[in-house]
């Protein structure tokens, strides 16, 4: 027994240095230490042998299992020990590598020109005002003394949106310009007023390189005593140098729309050529800007405003054209077209 005790010591010491993994070393574990293992098979042995040998045996077998246990132990510890390395070997990241450059985005060209032009007038005491896309012909047209008779209510400038006019408020469209939010802005709010209408408008027309179905414009609103057109022109002027952060001079012109009257465009000196002229300013010196005028008595008394006491001029340019300026931009449909190198240039 003496000589199988010896074997069966040799035999699990090799098992036990041959284990390369943890699955590995629980086999041998099966095999030798459990209660059907062959070292409790060899105490089973013990009872063929003589009371006088048995507790020598006895003892021989258990420190044997002590000291292989032992072995085995160590060898767990080990192989616990290498596979943790080898997972944390698997798993490492360096947290010094420079890292993957994701992609962020920015605001778009119009929405940044648009805060700065929101900035302006909102330090010269303006408020910022919204309207509804959706609008209805009474507030897009007729509140703004256009009659039915007018072009711009033609089929061919305006998309309606329905063909069942209400009675008071006509068919719903989608605005032409941002001027319907003059008359409502009257109406909720009386005089005085100081506001700038910065939206989306729509037109039915075919596009070319200067002209989309979809912009943007700004209109301008001031409603008070003793208001004149020299106070819209010192206001361009200071918004427009701000803007371009370089002395501009506006010029009035003679304009209609029958929103105001009198009605005016107003042009800025080319800033390209200092005047002098060139191909952006069509060798003028002047680049046309916008359309304004004093507010049409029609129009206050439509936002309930008693024409006799106020008065006050109204504006509206072209945001998307301005864009189009500042960044010499040569097409307007590129401006919504979608294609990030063209934004990502901005
Ligand atoms: C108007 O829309 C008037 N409501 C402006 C106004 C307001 C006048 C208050 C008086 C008092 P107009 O149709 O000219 O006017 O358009 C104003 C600006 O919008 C133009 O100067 C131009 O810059 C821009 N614009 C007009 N049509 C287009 C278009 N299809 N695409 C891009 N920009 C356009």
């Amino acid at each position: 027994m003496e000589e199988k005790l010896k074997e069966l010591e040799a035999k699990v010491k090799i098992a036990i240095a041959a284990a390369k993994t943890l699955s590995e070393l629980q086999e041998v574990h099966n095999l030798y230490f459990s209660r059907k293992g062959e070292l409790a098979g060899l105490m089973n042995e013990l009872a063929k042998l003589s009371s006088a040998e048995r507790p020598k045996m006895g003892q021989a077998i258990n420190s044997a299992k002590v000291a292989l246990l032992t072995e085995f132990e160590q060898k767990q510890s080990e192989l616990k020990r290498a596979e943790m390395e080898s997972q944390l070997e698997e798993e490492w990241v360096d947290i010094t590598a420079p890292g993957v450059d994701g992609h962020r985005g920015h605001i778009h060209p119009l929405s940044q020109v648009q805060q700065e032009v929101e900035e302006i007038f909102s330090s010269m005491g303006f408020e910022i005002k919204d309207g509804p896309e959706v609008e209805s012909e009474y507030f897009n047209f007729e509140g703004l003394n256009i009659p039915a008779s007018h072009p711009a209510r033609d089929m061919q400038d305006t998309f309606f949106v329905d063909e069942n006019p209400d009675k008071d408020f006509g068919r719903l469209v989608l605005r032409t310009h941002t001027s319907p939010v003059q008359v409502r802005t009257m109406q909720a709010e009386g005089a005085p007023l100081r506001i700038i209408v910065p939206g989306r408008v729509f037109r039915y027309e075919a596009t070319d390189a200067s002209h989309d179905s979809t912009f943007y414009q700004v209109e301008g609103l001031l409603v008070d005593e003793d208001i004149s057109l020299a106070h819209l022109k010192g206001v361009m002027e200071e918004f427009l140098t701000r803007l371009f952060q370089k002395e501009v001079h506006v010029r009035f012109r003679p304009g209609y729309f029958p929103f105001v009257e009198p009605g005016l465009e107003l042009d800025f000196g080319c800033l390209l050529c200092e005047q002098k002229g060139c191909k952006t300013c069509k060798f003028t010196g002047w680049i046309e800007f916008m359309g304004a005028g004093m507010v049409h008595p029609f129009v206050l008394k439509a936002g309930g405003i008693n024409p006799e006491k106020y008065q006050g001029w109204a504006f509206g340019f072209g945001l998307t054209r301005l864009v189009m300026m500042r960044h010499r931009i040569p097409d307007i449909r590129l401006n919504f077209g979608g294609d990030v190198r063209f934004l990502n240039q901005f």
